[in-house]
């Protein structure tokens, strides 16, 4: 029910403000998204109000639910072709309604709107769709269902930092997707970590807060990483579950997550039954086009089904960014000159 009165409040606020912009306004208006959360939470705490909701009601929810499913959230117009690769997101009615409308939901749950430089060139919004042959691992992975994964899963935690290097920022709150496109239904899913916890015996929870992991960076970020570190990011002696304020909180990645020494068998033991968690907890979301999912990146995992390797026309359609709470996010750890590029 709150998402529901979410969603309209949201739709209400950001239909009312575009009455009052032009094209270009509000397309200039995506480059200073911390400016334009503001403006747009002044106008969704009044619309929470009329529907006898608060913000700190919305807050209060969103930060405990592994995902928020907020339906028809904007309308999605004049949508082109889908695109063929990360960027560029095509400036039209409805992706920029898409992106001021993510952002004016992650403000309201007193998240910033970031990307990291090292993904992507930093683009803020990014295309999840399938890419045509000829781009190796891309098109592959771009086509092929994604195991439970926590995204950014080589940075830290909020609150902690990488020991090797300080400017390292952490991993996402949420994880915002915009659906555009969807018309197989092509499920998100999510594997809520309360769930995950119940099927883990208290062995395997010991072995995964150790740090005895080794996590690799995910592929979108691995060549920008190496551009702006010189070097890959791995971290060696990453623990898998924190427990932090009587929560806990993962990063996992089934794709670049293992035990540093081979012989600990008990590392290994509890990684696996991680993963066969994950096969019994993954809800599925199937997005349709003006839906926003917000998934808690360290209360809940990740994926998604097969899209298959159909690829531009009116194929499936995504778009992507990140939440943080920026509150207290050292200086160091952005970008200069960004205005929500973390760094790397
Ligand atoms: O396509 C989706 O539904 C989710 C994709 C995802 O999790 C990712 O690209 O990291
Ligand atoms: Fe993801």
């Amino acid at each position: 029910m709150i998402s529901v009165i979410f969603s309209q409040a949201v739709r209400a606020a950001v239909t009312n403000w575009r009455a009052g912009v032009t094209f270009e306004q509000m397309l200039d208006s995506l480059s200073r998204p911390r400016e334009l959360g503001k403006e747009l939470v002044l106008t969704i705490e009044d619309e929470l109000k009329k529907r006898d909701c608060s913000r700190a009601k919305v807050q209060d929810f969103a930060w405990t639910q592994p995902y928020l499913k907020l339906e028809d959230i904007f309308q999605p117009s004049d949508l082109p072709d889908t695109p063929t690769d990360f960027c560029p997101v095509p400036n039209v009615e409805g992706t920029v309604l898409a992106r001021v409308t993510a952002i004016a939901c992650l403000a309201t749950i007193n998240s910033a709107t970031v990307s990291y430089g090292s993904e992507n060139e930093g683009e803020l919004f990014v295309n999840l769709v399938v890419f045509p042959p000829g781009r190796g691992k891309f098109t592959d992975k771009s086509a092929d269902k994604m195991s439970g994964h926590t995204d950014g899963v080589s940075f830290p935690v909020r609150g902690q930092h990488n020991p090797m290097n300080n400017r390292i920022a952490p991993s996402p709150d949420f994880v915002c997707l915009s659906a555009l496109r969807n018309p197989k239904q092509v499920p998100t899913t999510v594997m809520p970590l309360d769930q995950l916890m119940g099927q883990l015996s208290t062995e395997h929870i010991e072995q995964l807060q150790k740090p005895q992991y080794i996590i690799g960076s995910q592929l979108t970020f691995r060549d920008g990483i190496t551009k702006i570190l010189g070097e890959e990011l791995i971290v060696d002696d990453a623990q898998l579950l924190f427990s932090i304020n009587q929560n806990w909180w993962i990063r996992f990645s089934h794709s670049v997550t293992q035990p540093a020494e081979i012989e600990q068998h008990l590392a290994q033991e509890a990684m696996d039954s991680l993963k066969n968690a994950c096969i019994n907890s993954a809800i599925e979301l199937p997005l349709q086009p003006g839906d926003i999912a917000l998934v808690n990146n360290r209360i809940a995992l990740h994926g998604r089904s097969e899209p298959g390797n159909e690829y531009g026309g009116q194929t499936r359609w995504l778009l992507r960014t990140y939440g943080l709470d920026a509150s207290d996010i050292a200086p160091e750890k952005w970008h200069k000159d960004s205005a929500f590029m973390l760094y790397p």
